[in-house]
């Protein structure tokens, strides 16, 4: 999919709905994903009290999911839901969002009684950083999961996926959810859904479908302008401007590749902030930043490189070193660092960067600062 392609005239809302006897083997193993009400009651049947999971360190998109899929299951469902996430929200947009429009979450540590029989994943995956056997001893099963990552192997495993790795945002097909279950969106979910399509596609520029498209168009007038755009111009703090300081000054740039690093992470999703502003030098149509944050090295790649793939790329350049995925235009790892040693934290980050060079074909390119 590509920026210029053009806006079908057809872009109502297609939703594929079957019965659940027709949910073949043959469209699971071509990874297909659908909404299949009647599956769905079923897997969710008997259990009161729902625990739905955003992903690790959530984005926009996850979040804006995460409470719609608890609009969902509270009002179609009549269940009791929690809405929950590990990691950190970091970002200064992403925390605002929470403060406007999901006041009620709360990471997984301060959930207080785990009286829940059922998990629910959105924007994520079993095995997504995220470990479905720490829910598994707390005898909490992950029952469902709605995500527009690639297809995971052992996904297949769950009771009941719906993955869609064509569509731009998880968002997305949480809104067609609400549709096809004739769920009227609030304004904080409608507004909360339409900044999650917004920022994943970049303004329906990036890796944006039909359904992408009709998406945006059905929650517009449920938007609240105001609270959108005090989501999207936070107040950023003085440490904010220090850190950015610090990655322009380390940054290199080797041809169409521009690498920085940050020495120790205020949090992780810094990194992907970085690589989005960074890949808007000129010139350049691949960026990468690098950081640590509690023993963790946390990589994140963006390339508008048509070309290219920041998914398959990451996984080769960061191999059995720690775990890594994404998209074609964005991608992310992280890898494990004994106890904060800064010492194993440079080579490993030498190692990244030998291998990047060497799979971008730029190892015979003199790296020059970014700014000097
Ligand atoms: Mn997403």
């Amino acid at each position: 999919m590509t920026v210029a392609e053009g806006r079908s005239r057809e872009s109502r809302v297609e939703v594929l709905t079957k019965p659940s006897e027709q949910a073949t083997d043959r469209d699971r193993a071509a990874n297909r994903g659908f909404i299949d009400p009647a599956r769905l009651h079923e897997v969710l049947d008997g259990h009161d009290n729902v625990l739905v999971f955003c992903h690790m360190n959530p984005d926009p998109d996850s979040l804006a999911s995460g409470l719609a899929m608890k609009h969902l299951l509270e009002r179609r469902f009549g269940k009791t839901v929690f809405l929950t996430y590990r990691g950190i929200i970091g970002r200064a947009q992403n925390r605002e969002m929470v403060r406007i429009l999901l006041p009620e979450l709360k990471r997984f540590s301060q959930v207080e009684e785990l009286d829940f029989s059922a998990a629910v994943l959105v924007d994520a995956q079993p095995q997504f950083g995220f470990n479905p056997e720490d829910l598994a001893e707390q005898d909490v099963p992950v029952v469902a999961c709605v995500d527009h990552h690639p297809f995971v192997d052992s996904t297949r495993d769950l009771p009941y996926f719906d993955v869609r790795p064509d569509l731009g945002a998880t968002s997305t097909i949480m809104t067609e959810y609400l549709r096809l279950f004739s769920v009227v969106p609030s304004s904080s979910v409608a507004t909360a859904l339409y900044y999650g399509i917004k920022t994943d596609t970049l303004g329906l520029t990036r890796r944006t479908s039909d359904h992408d498209r009709a998406a945006y168009e059905y929650l517009l007038p449920f938007v609240d302008h105001e609270k959108l755009m005090a989501i999207e111009s936070p107040p950023l703090t003085r440490s904010y401007f220090r850190d950015l300081r610090d990655a322009l000054q380390t940054a290199r740039v080797f041809g169409k590749l521009v690498v920085t690093h940050i020495g120790r992470l205020p949090y992780p999703d810094m990194v992907a902030e970085i690589a989005d502003l960074l890949l808007k030098v000129e010139g350049v149509s691949w960026s990468v930043c690098m950081g640590l944050f509690e023993g963790l090295l946390y990589v994140s790649v963006r390339t508008e490189d048509p070309e290219g793939d920041a998914g398959v790329f990451i996984r080769q350049v960061v191999g059995d070193l720690g775990q890594a995925g994404g998209h074609n235009t964005m991608a992310a790892a992280r890898l494990p660092i004994s106890a904060q040693d800064a010492a194993e934290y440079g080579a490993k980050r030498n190692t990244l960067m030998a291998r990047m060079l060497d799979r971008l074909d730029l190892t015979e390119v003199e790296g020059v600062d970014l700014v000097s």
